[in-house]
């Protein structure tokens, strides 16, 4: 008897196949309020669940009583309540290495672009504004020999330090809830207090998990800490940064400017402030969004969902001791 299985978001077609070949498979390409009755009822009778891009939280498991695994298409795990699915029986699977390099390509091209304030003058050209030489009032700031701080030395941030230090002579210090040893010993990496990140970097990029406790971690007053010449860069979650906050800063020169993946509300509104500060350069969440990303992270959660239904969470689980539950 194949399990019963419900999609939650378009994916590939070969690997669309691979889930109507092991499972009983409800398909939606999304969960929306137009569909969100059907969902529930597809629900009722699930033992496994596969998607991205939409919280589930209480009501939808409540609707799933014999749902035994739920596979993220995604590394982040925030629209999860991690010790709910524990309490529940389910497991949660998710995508980690799959989408490092690429998304630490993401998170260095906001570093450049913001630095060189390539999408402004990119636009600047496009309205047939380039007409001499440019003059210091479009110049930018070099990447190249300036401090990165980096907020998480997990894989991503190890990955874009790796790019700082041995693409582009970077000095690396970091912030973390404990020490990266090959960091400090491949890329001379120096681990230091978040002040004196924000203290002494000229680019300090986010790249933190959002936790309980890195909610809101960036406001006001940490971003009074960084020197006035110095970038934010967000590539991880836009809530670990007080939106309201960080915008005031721009506003009033407490920073440079700011490269933006990832926000408090997304898609972002329309009517942000963001959208019309200059120093800001917003990309709409993209970080792992490449062809080939994106498919090998499909791989890797039919991979995982597979696997989970089987009873095997040796690789890939979030929770494993939510197992012994079932
Ligand atoms: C996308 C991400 O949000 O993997 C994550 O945690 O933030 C991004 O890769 C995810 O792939 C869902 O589309």
């Amino acid at each position: 008897m194949k399990p019963n299985v419900v999609l939650y978001k378009k994916i590939p077609a070969d690997q669309l196949a691979r889930l109507r070949q092991a499972f009983n498979l409800t398909e939606f390409d999304s969960i929306t309020p137009d569909n969100h009755r059907a969902v529930l009822a597809a629900l009722a009778q699930a033992d496994g669940l596969i998607g991205a891009s939409h919280p589930i939280g209480a009501q939808l498991l409540d609707a799933a009583p014999q749902l035994r695994a739920i596979s993220t298409i995604s590394v982040g795990y925030d629209q999860f309540s991690v010790p709910d699915l524990t309490r529940r029986g389910i497991v949660l699977m998710h995508t980690p290495g799959v989408l490092t390099e690429t998304t630490a390509d993401t998170i260095f091209t906001l570093i450049l672009t913001s630095a060189r304030r390539a999408i402004e003058l990119a636009e600047w050209v496009k309205q047939g504004k380039w007409r001499r030489s440019i003059g210091e009032e479009y110049y930018g700031t070099d990447v190249n020999g300036k401090t990165i701080g980096i907020l998480g030395m997990g894989r991503i941030g190890y990955a874009v330090a790796k790019r700082a230090f041995l693409g582009f002579g970077m000095p690396v210090i970091y912030y973390n809830d404990v020490a990266n040893p090959q960091a400090e010993t491949l890329l001379n990496a120096r681990r230091r207090s978040l002040d004196q990140v924000l203290a002494e970097a000229d680019f300090v990029c986010v790249v933190l998990p959002l936790l309980p406790e890195t909610e809101k971690l960036i406001d006001y007053a940490q971003l009074a800490k960084m020197k006035s010449s110095a970038i934010l860069i967000n590539g991880s979650r836009g809530k670990i940064v007080n939106e309201t906050d960080l915008i005031r800063a721009l506003q009033e020169g407490v920073i440079r400017a700011a490269g933006l993946d990832v926000f408090e509300q997304e898609p972002l509104p329309v009517n942000s402030p963001l959208l019309t500060l200059p120093n800001v350069v917003a990309l709409p969440h993209i970080g792992s969004a490449t062809h080939e990303t994106r498919h090998a992270m499909v791989v890797c959660a039919v991979d995982n969902l597979i696997a989970a239904l089987a009873g095997d969470v040796t690789t890939n689980c979030v929770n494993p001791t939510a197992l012994a539950r079932h």
